[in-house]
């Protein structure tokens, strides 16, 4: 009985912890209004998973966007612009380098 009582105990910490992270998340949409496949898909959250402070990324091709969870205090939605953009992807009102897009495979140009 003792060990059970403890175990709730143990999951509400947990529960109140991973509660308390999710409120300091912030959460945005970025258009990607220049994917066209599921290799950008691909490249894009590649892109953004190479930085730190990201939660989760979610792409959806049909709708051209992507939805990005991440820690305000390590990153604003400007790095993340400044992620996708220089892995050939026009990111909101940030353009894509040309170099990297001159680069992306044949199916993504
Ligand atoms: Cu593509």
């Amino acid at each position: 009985m003792k060990q059970a009582l403890s175990l709730f105990g143990l999951a509400s910490i947990f529960a109140a912890v991973a509660f308390g992270q999710d409120q300091t998340n912030k959460e945005t949409i970025i258009n990607l209004p220049t994917i066209k496949c599921s290799m950008c898909v691909k490249t894009v959250k590649k892109a953004v998973g190479t930085i730190d402070g990201i939660v989760e990324t979610t792409i959806d091709l049909d709708k051209k966007t992507a939805t990005v969870k991440f820690d305000p205090v390590k990153l604003t939605v400007a790095d993340i612009e400044k992620a996708i953009a220089a892995s050939g992807y026009d990111a909101n009102e940030s353009k894509r380098n040309a170099d990297a897009y001159s680069k992306l495979p044949n199916c993504c140009q």
